[in-house]
């Protein structure tokens, strides 16, 4: 196989999850913009991501968040997922939505919340064994405000007796993912607030416990693939939350603030032996003010362009380039890989695999937004918290 052939390959392989709350309404603690056409339950989500999916190719599941996705028949939906041509994809807990959760969550210093958290932490898992998912996505809202307010180390040491719970319930084939955020809604202390508490728990639970990155849950300036080329590594990736921040969890499309940054991280995921089924690449994103499947469509294929980008660096002659402690000519490398224009690339990649060379024209001619704006009228629309 020529390496153009083996890079085009790589693309058709590729596999972005898109996330459930993305095709529902979501804003800022200011203000909600509905938009019309937006699907009032699950399935009306599934069968928005399925668009997502006949258009690019490459994003064949959906992650759900319970209990926002809450349905009666959990297999059913994941037949009804299979009959669009999807599959359920990481099942991501919400212990941060309810009143008792003010003060946390499983770090909760009152074995009652904390008891109801992990009850709920379980149920996921039996959702998953219901969809067939394989990824359970824990985020934790658990932190303080203020110095003081309650035990940081006692804190720790109930995230550790909660997520060793939950880490033995698990079944074969199935992983923990654990995701840190350094801010937000905790001001002070936040209890998993960076890879290196998250991949501390993860290394205790063994292997089927596993680091999440969220691109946008760092602090500026922060070397991000840094931590990708460490976690992989160690054998901790378990996959990435992607979307873009220029000030804090802004939740926009992953590759519109930064998309060298995303061009990096993509390469020390290439470089690391990462590109593959056991790094799960998620979106987690908002889409506020944009409409919500065509933003969806352009992020995936943000994602699509980075590792074309990231694919077609000429690792040989970087490596001889570092070898010889050739700085100009080891960035020039890396360089001319990111300034390739690779849309052309993806287009033929996209014809031979039997699809539209342009995935958001061939959108908006489906017809598919006149249709829910017509169809999708009365009931209840999908918002992010609901
Ligand atoms: C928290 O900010 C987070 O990134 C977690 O992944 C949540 O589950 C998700 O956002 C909800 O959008
Ligand atoms: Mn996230």
């Amino acid at each position: 196989m020529t390496e153009l052939a083996a890079v085009k390959a790589a693309l058709k392989t590729q596999a972005v999850e898109t996330p459930s709350w993305a095709y529902g309404n979501s804003g800022t603690r200011f203000k909600v913009f509905a938009q019309q056409g937006v699907p009032r339950d699950p399935r009306e989500k599934l069968a928005d991501a399925a668009q997502v999916h006949a258009v690019t190719g490459v994003a064949p599941t959906v992650a759900l968040h319970i209990p926002w996705d809450k349905v009666d028949d959990y297999a059913a939906l994941a037949k009804y997922a299979e009959d669009l041509g999807l599959r359920l994809g990481a099942i991501n807990s919400n212990t941060f939505q309810d009143d008792d959760y003010k003060l946390g969550s499983i770090c909760h210093a009152d074995p009652a919340v904390r008891r109801k958290a992990l009850d709920h932490l379980l149920e996921c898992v039996d959702i998953m064994d219901a969809t067939g998912s394989t990824d359970l996505k824990l985020w934790f809202a658990d932190g303080t405000n203020y110095p003081g307010q309650d035990d940081i180390r006692e804190r720790q040491d109930r995230l550790a007796e909660g997520l060793a719970e939950v880490y033995g319930r698990l079944g074969d084939g199935q992983r923990l993912l654990l995701e840190y955020k350094f801010f937000e809604p905790a001001f002070y202390a936040t209890d998993v607030p960076d890879w290196g508490t998250a991949y501390a728990h993860c290394l205790k639970l063994g292997e089927k416990a596993q680091v999440v990155v969220d691109t946008g849950h760092h602090a500026p300036g922060t070397n991000i693939e840094f931590i990708v080329a460490t976690l992989l590594r160690e054998g901790k990736l378990g996959g990435f939350d992607f979307n873009s921040r220029f000030y804090a969890d802004d939740d926009l499309m992953v590759g519109a603030a930064d998309p060298f940054q995303l061009f990096r991280i993509m390469y020390e995921v290439v470089r690391g032996g990462g590109y593959g089924p056991d790094v799960a690449f998620m979106l987690d994103q908002c889409h506020n003010i944009e409409p919500k499947i065509p933003a969806i469509i352009r992020s995936v294929m943000n994602v699509q362009e980075a590792t074309a980008k990231a694919l077609l660096v000429d690792r040989e002659a970087l490596a001889v380039a570092q070898r010889e402690g050739d700085v100009l000519e080891a960035n020039a490398v890396l360089m001319d890989a990111y300034n390739t224009d690779v849309r052309p690339l993806l287009a033929e990649v996209r014809g031979e695999m039997g699809l539209d060379a342009d995935p958001m024209g061939a959108y908006r001619r489906s017809g598919w937004a006149a249709k829910i704006v017509e169809e999708r009228v009365g009931g209840q629309q999908a918002g992010w918290g609901a």
